[in-house]
Parts: structure tokens; C-alpha cells; sequence
């Protein structure tokens, strides 16, 4: 028997197929779930969801995208009509609901200004009750996520405006499922940090690491260069300018000799360009700094001449997990004149709340480059995975 030209195999293999789980990717989750629920219906089953990469390969910072896969629920599949065409499963948002971020806000751009504080936008007629400020009302699951993020010393203003934003973009099925919820809210604070992707040791050829003293620049200098030669390929050149603190240089020559790389040591600002090695593709050279204590002038005007003899270098700011927001601001402020390219967060196994840091990273926006949680060479670095971040904010996988 036939109706409308399919025969009832026709049919059921047409139900198979509806079936079938289906991915739909979107820029955003809740452009995502919106997508899955236009084209199966409100009962769609959730069969997992996992962030994907959506922009260009060497700009992977720039966009994260999310991919749902899901199928229609067996009443939907069984009453539907398999004549109907399926809906296109896959959807991209036109607007990026980013900002652009061609470049690298100085303190004085961040939301707020100097305080680093965001700028509270209030409703007409409710300005004296701020609404980012007012206790949310959350579904359960949110509720419980929002609790959780504040015990961490997340910024009660961001984390209102990241409740609002999921609450806006989701239905109450979708808010009732713990597991969405909580995915949600790993979507969107993962959309608030900004990444490098690993590409500065693919597009820089000169790369500086500078921070206090103590905070991981000549470890992080030797796991970066142990990445750099055992994952990429590449010829590393270490120059350190640390050399009249006792013991500097020779621990610059314990991390380089084992690794078999040349050391250079500079005694004055002047000598710098000439051991930087830029004359292949697969040369890098990495700058190991003495500690710049960011309250001290002198120790500032130090680090200004030595940059001030590589015009086309690119900073990486060592800045340690442990410190409060409020010194992660003023280390920022003090080095910012000089250009910071990225950071290069340590000692991510020393502390167990990252709100503060989050804070940090969210206002200033600048691309975490590599992640370190731990004293070890090898083993210890993560290029700049922001969902780890993510994943040890939310309790979830600590380091
Ligand atoms: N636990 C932990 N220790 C670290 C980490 N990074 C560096 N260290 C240790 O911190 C100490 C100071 O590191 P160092 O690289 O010499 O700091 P620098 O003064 O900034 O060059 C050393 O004992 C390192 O082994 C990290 O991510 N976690
Ligand atoms: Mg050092």
C-alpha cells in the first residue's frame, strides 16, 4: 500500500531515520537547545552535549561553539509525519554575541574603570535597587550552581548577569534538568574567558615571561620550552636576563642543560638583540626575566629598558593562581604599559577556590596562554585550555 507515493516500508524507515540522534552546533547553548527544540519538538531527548571549537584553526580564542546531540522522543517520532521534510539539524547564529577581541583592553577599558568593577545597568524606574545586585530567584539546579560559584568568591554582579543570560535563553524544561543547567553555566562562564589557543609560540618568534619574583617564570620558561621542542618542533634559544640573583644562573643552566638547549645570558639591556635567534621558522627564543616587584619604580624602569631593546616581542605575564584578585589587578596596571600578550597562569594546584582569578581574567580579558599545576617539567602545563579553568571553578576536576 502506498499513501502519498511511500509505501508503509517507506514509512518506517522514514520513522527509523527520524529517530536517529541528531548534533546540532550553535555558538551559544541555548542557541543550540533552541535549534534542537525548533526541529524535534519541546520532548527531545538530550543525548550528550560537548564544546567544540568554532572558529578559525589560528584563532581558536576567538569563538568556542557548543554541539547538542539529541533525538526526538519515540511519541513524537511515532505521531509525526514522515512526508514532512526534517528541519536542518545544524544552525549558526548570525550575530556573535562576543565582542570582538582584536585587542587587549587596558585596566582603564575595563568595565568599571579603575575599580575593575562591572557597570551595573539598572531597569527605568529601578534604580534604586539595582537587579544584578537582588537575590535571584533560580530554579533549583541554577540556584544550587549560583551558590556554589559565589562560595568561590565569583563577582556576585557577573554571576547575576550570567544567571539572567541562561534564564533568558531557556525554557523551564531545559532549567529543570540539572545536568543542562550545570552545562549552561559552564558554557557561559567559558564564553567569559578568553584563550590563546597555544598559538604564541606558533605566530611569536621572541617571547618574554616576566611577574614577581617567586611566581614560576623559570619554570614555566622550561616547560614552555620542553612543550615547545617535544610538541611542536621547534629550535628553543633560552636568554636570561636573571643573572646577579644568587643561584639564578645556575638554575637556568639545571632546566636547560637536560634539555639540551643553549643558554644565553645577558648582563645588560643592550646585549639583548644580539643572541635572539629569528632566522628560521622553527627558531624561538625565550626571554627568562629577573622578579619585577610591580610596586617598585626602579625595578619597573629595569624591565622598561630591557624591553625597549626588542620592539617586536610578546610578553607573557607569569601570574600566580594563589594571588587575590585585588594584587592580579595591580600586577596588571603595573606591567600593562608594556604590552601584555597573554598569561600564564601557575600554580593552579595550590588553591582550591579560582573566583577571584576568574574575576580577574573575565574583567581584564587577556588570552590565557599555558596553565600550570604543578612543579614538574613535563606533565605540569596545559596551553591555554580555559575549560580546565572552568571545569576547577565549577568543582568539578581540580588539577
Ligand atoms: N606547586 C607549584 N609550584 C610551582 C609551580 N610553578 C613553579 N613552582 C615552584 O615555585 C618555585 C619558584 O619557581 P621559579 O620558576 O623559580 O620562580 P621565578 O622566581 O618566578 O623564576 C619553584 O620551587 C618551582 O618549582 C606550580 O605551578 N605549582
Ligand atoms: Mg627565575
Amino acid at each position: 500500500m502506498s499513501v502519498h507515493g511511500m509505501n508503509v516500508n517507506d514509512k518506517s524507515a522514514a520513522r527509523g531515520r527520524r529517530m536517529m540522534p541528531r548534533a546540532f552546533r550553535a555558538k551559544t547553548m541555548p542557541a543550540a537547545l533552541a535549534a534542537v527544540e525548533k526541529a524535534l519538538g519541546t520532548r527531545a531527548l538530550i543525548v550528550s552535549v560537548h564544546p567544540i571549537p568554532a572558529g578559525p584553526s589560528w584563532q581558536l580564542w576567538r569563538r568556542s561553539g557548543i554541539e547538542v546531540v539529541a533525538m526526538p522522543s519515540a511519541v513524537d517520532a511515532l505521531y509525526s509525519d514522515p512526508d514532512e521534510p526534517a528541519s536542518a539539524g545544524e544552525v549558526q547564529e548570525a550575530q556573535s554575541t562576543r565582542e570582538d577581541q582584536g585587542g587587549i583592553p587596558s585596566p582603564a577599558a575595563i568595565p568599571g574603570g579603575a575599580s575593575g568593577k562591572p557597570e551595573v545597568k539598572t531597569a527605568p524606574g529601578s534604580e534604586t535597587k539595582p537587579a544584578a545586585s537582588a537575590p535571584p530567584s533560580l530554579p533549583h539546579a541554577l540556584a544550587l550552581a549560583h551558590d556554589h560559584l559565589k562560595s568561590e568568591g565569583v563577582d556576585p554582579v557577573w554571576l547575576s548577569q550570567i544567571m539572567q543570560t541562561i534564564r533568558d535563553g531557556s525554557n523551564d524544561r531545559i532549567l529543570g534538568d540539572e545536568g543542562l543547567s550545570r552545562e549552561l553555566v559552564r558554557q557561559e562562564l567559558l564564553r567569559r574567558l578568553r584563550s590563546d589557543g597555544g598559538t604564541c609560540l606558533i605566530r611569536r618568534k621572541v617571547i618574554f615571561l616576566i611577574g614577581p619574583s617567586g611566581c614560576g617564570k623559570t619554570s614555566a620558561c622550561a616547560k614552555i620550552a620542553s612543550y615547545a621542542m617535544r610538541a611542536l618542533g621547534k629550535q628553543v634559544h633560552w636568554i636570561s636576563s636573571d643573572t646577579t640573583r644568587a643561584g639564578a644562573i645556575a638554575k637556568a643552566q639545571a632546566f636547560t642543560a637536560p634539555l639540551g638547549i643553549p643558554l644565553h645570558l645577558t648582563y645588560r639591556p643592550e646585549e639583548l638583540p644580539s643572541l635572539l635567534r629569528r632566522d628560521s621558522e622553527s627558531e624561538i627564543s625565550l626571554v627568562d626575566t629577573p622578579g619585577c616587584n610591580p610596586y617598585r619604580k626602579a625595578e619597573l624602569g629595569e624591565l622598561d629598558a630591557l624591553m625597549a631593546q626588542i620592539p617586536d616581542r610578546h610578553i607573557l605575564w607569569v601570574a600566580p593562581a594563589t594571588a587575590k584578585e585585588s594584587d592580579l589587578r595591580e600586577m596588571y596596571a603595573a606591567y600593562s604599559h608594556l604590552g601584555i600578550g597573554g598569561v600564564v597562569i601557575t600554580r593552579l594546584d595550590e588553591t582550591r577556590s579560582l573566583g577571584e582569578l576568574f574575576n580577574f581574567l573575565h574583567q581584564s580579558q587577556l588570552p590565557v596562554a599555558f596553565l600550570s599545576h604543578g612543579p614538574r617539567i613535563q606533565g605540569d602545563l596545559h596551553t591555554g585550555e580555559t575549560s580546565l579553568l572552568v571545569n576547577h571553578l565549577m568543582g568539578e576536576k581540580p588539577f
